[in-house]
């Protein structure tokens, strides 16, 4: 065990001292936002426990505030059986059918005295176990029965209780806190800008961003995501009898409970707090999604017990999805990659679910023929899934005299060549190669991050190469010289000579990278690969017939029929020539000779330092075989965040599982070259 012999009596005293202070201090500062002292004199506090561990490491303790930066990194998640089962809630759209909750509980069960009314919190459940008045255990609620361990991540919460032995209170041995795990409004938008601003793909929404967190392997990741907690549940209630008790029990415990709680004596209350929260809501800084209405009484609940493992003591009442007005001052057009045309609604700015709104996608012409969409038009709009933007319905009795129904374009608004609508399409196409609005989209597409990934040739710099004359397709991007650069806006001898760094080192590029980036139609990264893995070079892509392609796995009739077109089209022809000619030498990635030759690696999940198609590109140069499913003979499986049931069936079946510092660390130690 640990070597306390060295450790003088005085260092273990103040050590323990130490804990409890930096405990109270940080639930009155993280539980109760009440702070006694200074933050600069609990950072003291907290520095002087730290300087203690590190001298004597024989006094820090599992529960010790320092330990809340988080641990080593796991390999995955053990599974684990809920003592009881977590119950699922029946849930209630309208006031009437919270009524009817109301009544049918009543029927059961004689008169109700006492409800209590809880904001539903828009995050994940979870499960506290405390032994000895100390935290062991943090589980996810899973599917009710079983959850997964996610103690060290949990931990790392400030203002989840390591140590509740201080507190005074008679607590029973064993005891479990339930609540809800989320992630406040802020702390998603800073996630979500760090992640953007990294070129990844942001979280739909606060409760999808949680749940990443707290299933991250690395708890020091958990930890800097800002985590929050609201409990509602305890088992066994000790001394409670209702659960309005029950929620002050906790909040005396040193629990984090939501203030914003009520004891209705009848269902005009109930539907009262209702009512208060539907507006009240957007001024919390986190996100609530409806109320749980619940039969104070736990005599009662017994009572009432629970029917397929929803009580029948309790229901969850969701908010309408938030709907506003808004006027459509003009529909746009947008010309993609493809040509492909995308009508766009330019709406007056309006707030609606936590942002300003200004456009919304109609997707296409027959969306806009159903919704009968006009320019003038008042409409409602909503967020389908809190997130994308949408209108759903117009307002009729709003339409302004005269307002015709919308035509779309018969030709390009940037090239005013004739649209063509193919059979069985609902877009309708740019034809013309030449297109000014194609072009630019697919040069940008073509410096992308999933394509060339020419680090500084963003939109801005595109569109002034454009502009200038410079470019007009890929080729052209490489023959940019310098004096060229120069004139452009924000430019200066340093930063020209770095963008044009930047697109001399993608000469070289892996031949799938190359073939996504062509920006042919219904070739993404997926196709790409495959079809750099059977050609192996351009020169044979180039050349290949749609007989050849239909041989390639995975490719069918019209990705065929596409690709063999394109590659024979002049325009095909001359964007391959131009790079070639300007010295653009894609390479198949070596394979079968490389450190990892003979083994398969499977990611599940999404890693935050790079793609998916990035890590496969690096797996298979180092001679590795990126494989879609586990087996006994997978050699590792690399599990980002959210990872699926291939991390579980890895698990099971024993084979390794490598979190994403865990995989960075075997690429390097393997020789992989960062690019
Ligand atoms: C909240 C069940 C009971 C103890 C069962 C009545 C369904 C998620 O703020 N009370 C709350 C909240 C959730 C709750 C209960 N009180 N159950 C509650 C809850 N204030 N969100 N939930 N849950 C928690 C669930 N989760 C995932 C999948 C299916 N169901």
């Amino acid at each position: 065990m640990v070597a306390t012999a060295s450790i003088p009596t005085a260092a273990r005293k103040r050590a323990s001292e130490l804990r409890e202070l930096v405990e109270y201090h940080g639930q009155r500062y993280y539980v109760l936002d009440a702070p006694e002292i200074t933050d600069a004199e609990y950072d003291a506090l907290f520095r002087e426990l730290v300087e203690l561990e590190t001298r004597y490491p024989g006094v820090q303790t599992l529960d010790s505030p320092t330990q809340r930066v988080g641990g080593a990194a796991l390999e995955g998640f053990s599974k684990v059986r809920h003592t009881r089962p977590m119950l699922s809630l029946g849930n209630a759209f309208s006031h009437d059918e919270v009524a009817e909750f109301v009544r049918r509980a009543e029927r059961a069960a004689g008169a109700i005295d006492a409800y209590v009314c809880e904001l539903k919190i828009d995050g994940l459940a979870i499960s506290l176990t405390y032994r000895d008045g100390r935290y062991v255990r943090a589980a996810t609620r899973g599917n009710g029965v079983e959850g997964e361990d996610v103690t060290a991540n949990v931990r790392t919460i400030r203002s989840v209780p390591m140590n509740l032995t201080a507190s005074g209170l008679k607590l029973p041995d064993t005891f479990e806190v339930r609540g809800e795990v989320y992630l406040p409004k802020v702390a998603f938008a800073a996630l979500n800008a760090r992640l953007d601003e990294a070129g990844k793909p942001g979280y739909a929404n606060p409760r999808n961003a949680a749940a990443g967190a707290v299933r991250q392997l690395d708890p020091t990741v958990t930890a800097k995501r800002g985590l929050q907690v609201f409990m509602y549940q305890l088992e066994p209630p000790g001394g409670a009898h209702t659960q309005a008790e029950v929620l002050d029990s906790l909040e005396r415990m040193g629990f984090r409970v939501n203030p914003h709680r009520r004891v209705a004596k009848s269902l005009d209350e109930v539907l009262g707090f209702i009512d208060e929260w539907a507006t009240r809501r957007h001024d919390l800084d986190y996100e609530t999604d409806g109320v749980v209405i619940k039969v104070s009484a736990l005599a009662l609940q017994a009572e009432l017990g629970t029917i397929a493992r929803s009580p029948r003591w309790a229901v969850a009442y969701k908010f309408p999805p938030e709907e506003r007005e808004t006027v459509v001052r003009d529909i746009a057009v947008y010309v993609g990659r493809t040509g492909a045309v995308t009508p766009v609604a330019m709406l007056d700015p309006v707030f609606v679910a936590g942002s300003t709104v200004r456009r919304s996608t109609l997707h296409n012409e027959d969306e806009v023929a159903r919704k009968d969409v006009r320019i003038g038009d008042t409409v409602i709009l909503h967020k389908a899934g809190d997130v994308i933007p949408e209108i759903v319905r117009v307002v009729v009795e709003k339409r302004p005299k005269g307002a015709k129904p919308w035509r779309m374009q018969e030709r390009c608004p940037a090239c005013d060549s004739q649209l063509v609508r193919e059979e069985g399409e609902a877009v309708r196409r740019c034809l013309n190669p030449l297109c000014p609005a194609q072009r630019r989209e697919k040069l940008l597409h073509f410096a992308s991050r999933a394509a060339l990934n020419i680090e500084g040739l963003g939109p801005a710099v595109i569109d002034q190469l454009i502009e200038h004359g410079y470019v007009n397709e890929p080729g052209d991007l490489f023959t940019v010289t310098k004096e060229q650069v120069l004139t452009l806006d924000g430019f200066a001898d340093r930063s020209a000579d770095k963008l044009l760094k930047a697109i001399e080192a993608r000469k070289r590029v892996p031949l799938a990278r190359f073939v996504n980036a062509l920006g042919i139609r219904h070739v993404g990264e997926h196709t790409a690969e495959s079809l750099a893995q059977h050609f192996g070079s351009i020169d044979a892509l180039a050349s290949a017939g749609e007989d050849e392609l239909l041989a390639v796995e995975g490719i069918g009739d019209v990705v065929a029929q596409h690709v063999a077109r394109w590659l024979a089209s002049d325009e095909g022809r001359e964007v391959i020539t131009h790079l070639r000619r300007a010295g653009v030498e894609p390479e198949q990635a070596a394979r079968g000779e490389g450190p990892w030759t003979g083994q398969t690696w499977v990611l599940t999940g999404t890693l935050d330092s790079m793609t998916r198609a990035e890590a496969e590109e690096h797996i298979r140069t180092l001679g590795g075989n990126p494989g879609s499913s586990v087996s006994r003979k997978t050699h590792a499986v690399v599990a980002g965040a959210s990872p699926g049931s291939k991390m579980e069936r890895a698990q099971r079946l024993g084979v390794r599982v490598l979190d994403e510092p865990a995989f960075l660390e075997a690429l390097d130690a393997a020789g992989a070259t960062a690019r």
